[in-house]
């Protein structure tokens, strides 16, 4: 199978997990890696790795062409709440990366592109109940205004130049094997930590803030899912929503205190607090079940279970 896959952004919270992933899938000498930096020992010993500069076209089409690429995953971007910290560095990478990625693909360069938007497209006028695919978009935030903008681009490449990228709305993403950076949502894999650690957590958000969520294994399946999906089913080309699950920090409490029967939880809502008050509480992802097949599985009791298995042993 001629297909060679190129994950810019590698080292992240998703690009990790989607590494490790695709390498098994495909085999490793498939899967080039690459990110700003080197990443830990697991990614770098598992597969061919790169030092790149997302925003340096050149740099990317060297190893586009060096590789024989035909798939790239630009995992790459500055998420919510760092990009409130750095308006113009999170606009310029999570632009000029995209762009890189989707001119080398009208060019004929890579064939098929993958390239994550978010939920924080959406903003305080969008309904906050069951979000629909096509509503009112007014962002608040440089990484929603960029997610925006970049859906817009990918329908724009797609309909002009016949570029195959697809794209879908992240909800909150929970892990255990990269801390996430710089995200509103990462009280949902900070908590776990804390729990495991001090048995007691203070959360960035107040008890009442419900976000659409989404268990690593899910995302996963989902990114590959619609990379994989037949083109003529790709439907929406600008990006679809996506969810599994809705829950605040009180539901999570509930469902670790299953567990650690003696966890609490304190709330000092700081500047994120502003971010999550502006996105949905919960997302209407039927058009993504229905043209491409999505099915999420893992529910929050489900996640917990999973998160507490696999941290315990790094608190023990
Ligand atoms: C963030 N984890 O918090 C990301 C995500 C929907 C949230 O885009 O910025």
């Amino acid at each position: 199978m001629k297909k060679r896959i190129l994950i810019i952004g590698a080292c992240g919270q998703i690009g990790t997990e989607l590494t490790a992933f695709l390498r098994n899938k495909y085999g490793a000498h498939k899967v080039v890696a690459s990110d700003i930096r080197e990443g830990d020992d697991e990614l770098m010993e598992s597969g061919p790795f790169e030092v790149l500069d997302a925003m340096d076209y050149d740099a990317v089409q060297d190893i586009v062409i060096n590789y024989e690429i035909t798939d790239v995953y630009l995992m790459a971007a500055m998420l919510s709440a760092t990009g409130e910290k750095f308006p113009m560095k999170a606009w310029n990478l999570n632009m000029n990366s995209l762009f890189n990625v989707l001119n080398l693909a009208k060019e004929g360069k890579v064939d098929k592109v993958f390239w994550p938007s978010s939920i924080a497209v959406f903003g305080s006028t969008t309904p906050k109940q069951d979000t629909p695919q096509r509503t009112v978009m007014e962002p608040s935030t440089v990484y929603g205004i960029s997610k925006q903008t970049g859906e817009r681009w990918c329908e724009y490449y797609n309909k002009r130049f016949g570029v195959d990228v697809r794209s879908i709305r992240y909800p909150g993403i929970i892990s255990y094997k990269t801390l996430p950076g710089g995200g509103t949502t990462d009280y949902a894999v900070d908590i776990y930590h804390k729990a495991l650690k001090h048995k007691k957590y203070i959360c960035f958000l107040n008890a009442e803030t419900t976000l659409p969520m989404m268990y690593m294994e899910d995302a996963i399946r989902a990114t590959v899912g619609i990379m994989e999906a037949d083109e003529k089913d790709i439907k929406i080309k600008s990006s679809y929503n996506l969810s599994a699950m809705s829950f605040n920090p009180e539901d999570v409490t509930a469902s670790i205190k299953k567990h650690i029967p003696e966890f609490t939880i304190s709330y000092e809502p700081d500047f994120r607090q502003e971010i999550a008050d502006s996105w949905p509480s919960s997302i209407d992802d039927s058009k993504a079940r229905e043209d491409w097949g999505w099915q999420h599985k893992y529910s929050l009791d489900e996640m917990t279970e999973e998160m507490l298995k696999n941290l315990k042993g790094e608190y023990k």
